[in-house]
């Protein structure tokens, strides 16, 4: 932490040599709409107030602002909530002085409410008129900066907080320090309206192959909820780890979660360690979805329990980087109560909608009973009310409602992911050739996978999910996920390390409508996170394709 403290301070005291402030365009993913009015700059005030419509959701993503601005600005930021009904259609949050003329240039306070609970009022309320909330949709905003306010409106706290995650990008860099900052805190004025074009957005963390710790999974989400990612799908299980606790099968988590690639302790999260992180994502307006890898990956449940394995015999705990070997017999009943008692106990944890049963690299489960497995865990799916996600080996399987395909091939012509669309599936993509964030950014990358190619930042970009599957419309595309697969990636930093820059150009393609699409525009745009990322202590690597300042 103190090493931590320490290059935050010095990057800083570079900051302070301040880089061009952003424009209100300067935003990633890039927003739906965008109109700048550089007369409209607002100048937070020292005596800055946070005023929030009355709703707990709101109410905690204005708090989660304050505590955003505080540390650099020094400002003591305190969060009020307008009177009932003050502000009628959908949520505020308003950022504004005590006074309503506080900013550089006396104008109207951002509402009617403000106005009502200022000391002194005397502006009109604003004209602007702008979508009504039901136009935002479940995640959208809309963002309003005037001299006199920065002022977010949106139709769920979801929106606002996507809309809180704006804000932070258009002001200068040094927000991002954990110390005061002797800075002007400018955000550039006009109006921001924004939605996104897919409702699944996430990335994926392997905790199976290497163990992290909670407080890693922590700092993961909240590098997620910059970019507006709403997704977390962690890899609970391979065949190098068991990593969360089952009451039911006791030996699961001690047992099989005591080993990791190379040889390492592992670890693995209790209940109490689980609920953790689904509360801080949930904040966060992040859903955590878990993953069960049936009925291959298992052979660290093998070893806790040898009566699932073909034969009943444990096989010797397993630390390489080889799959597909292993797999739990799917011709004997005990192996369907292991998978009912696991994932209903997952489910009971987990309050999204969603349960991941893996389905991959089954090499030795084929044909009529791989189907046949994955068709039986598809029930149990939905006998504990989630709805089943997969990666996309599991197609040939019969349709079950709503389920949804994770597909992470190379070739966008695949006629069996594209079959189980047609007969109801939907979509995560997933390719590994743009979206796989274990593989290496150049030959030289000292960590990482190749099988899928290089990718750098524009590889990463360059795609569209809509339009990248043969025979599959983008209506049917729920959206993407970036996975990340820790074979080589052993510490929070190289997981930084392979997020960023690559992160953020997932995020773009999940958020942003395709008419944004440009890399030249988002490889500037992305430029300025650098010294963002540099001041919050987060490590990236350096693209050579980035003009970084
Ligand atoms: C394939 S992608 C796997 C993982 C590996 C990854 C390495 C997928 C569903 N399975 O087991 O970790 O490649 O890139």
């Amino acid at each position: 932490a103190a090493d931590l403290a320490r290059v935050a301070a010095r990057a800083a005291g570079e900051l302070l040599a301040p880089p061009a402030p952003a424009r209100l365009g300067d935003v990633v993913p890039a927003p739906t709409s965008v109109a700048a009015d550089p007369a409209a700059d607002f100048t937070l005030p020292a005596d800055a107030v946070i005023r929030v419509s009355a709703d707990a959701a709101a109410r905690d993503v204005a708090g989660q602002l304050a505590e955003l601005l505080r540390p650099a600005t020094g400002c003591p930021l305190p969060v009020t909530e307008l009177p009932h009904g003050g502000d009628g259609d959908g949520l505020t949050l308003t950022l504004t002085g005590v006074t309503p003329d506080a900013g550089p240039r006396a104008v109207a306070a951002g509402t009617e409410a403000a106005d009502t609970a200022a000391p002194a009022t005397g502006g009109q309320a604003r004209t602007t008129t702008g979508p009504t909330a039901d136009d935002l949709g479940d995640e959208g905003y809309r963002l309003d900066v005037t001299p006199a306010s920065v002022r977010i409106t949106a139709g769920s706290a979801a929106g606002l907080f996507h809309g809180v995650q704006t804000l932070r990008q258009l002001l200068p860099a040094a927000i991002e320090s954990p110390t005061p900052v002797d800075a002007r805190w400018v955000v550039p004025g006009g109006v921001i309206v924004d939605r996104p074009r897919f409702p699944y957005r996430g990335a994926m963390l392997d905790v199976a192959r290497h163990f992290f710790p909670v407080a890693d999974v922590l700092r993961v989400i909240d590098h997620l909820a910059r970019y507006k990612l709403n997704h977390l799908h962690l890899h609970l299980t391979d065949d190098q780890g068991w990593r969360i606790a089952v009451d039911s099968w006791p030996a699961l988590a001690p047992v099989g979660g005591a080993t990791e690639v190379g040889g390492g302790p592992g670890g693995h999260y209790t209940a109490a360690d689980y609920r953790r992180i689904v509360r801080h994502a949930a904040r966060r307006h992040v859903t955590v979805v878990p993953e069960i890898d049936l009925p291959g990956h298992t052979n660290a449940a093998l070893v806790a329990y040898p009566e699932l394995a073909p034969g009943k015999v444990a096989p010797p705990p397993y630390t390489g980087t080889e799959v597909g070997f292993s797999y739990v017999d799917p011709a004997d009943e005990r192996t369907y109560d292991f998978v009912a008692d696991v994932l209903g106990e997952v489910a009971a944890l987990t309050p999204g909608p969603w349960l991941h049963i893996g389905g991959d690299e089954a090499f030795k489960v084929k044909g009529a009973a791989y189907t046949g497995f994955v068709e039986r865990a598809q029930r149990i799916v939905a006998a504990t009310g989630k709805t089943v996600v997969g990666w996309h080996q599991i197609a040939p399987a019969a349709h079950t409602a709503g389920r949804v395909l994770q597909w992470w091939g190379t070739n966008g012509d695949d006629p069996e992911t594209a079959e189980a669309v047609r007969r109801g599936a939907r979509l995560i993509l997933s390719p590994g050739n743009h979206a796989y964030l274990d593989m290496k950014y150049a030959p030289d990358t000292p960590i990482g996978h190749d099988w899928a190619g290089l990718v750098d930042v524009r590889r990463a970009y360059d795609w569209d999910p809509g339009a990248h599957l043969t025979g599959v419309p983008a209506g049917e595309v729920l959206g993407v996920e970036a996975p990340l697969w820790t074979e080589s990636v052993t510490t929070l930093a190289e997981v930084e390390f392979m997020f960023f820059p690559r992160l953020p150009a997932l995020a773009e393609l999940g958020w942003s409508p395709r008419s944004t699409h440009d890399w030249a525009g988002f490889r500037d745009r992305l430029a300025g996170h650098g010294p963002r990322w540099s001041t919050a202590g987060i490590a990236f690597h350096r693209s050579p394709e980035v003009p970084w300042p």
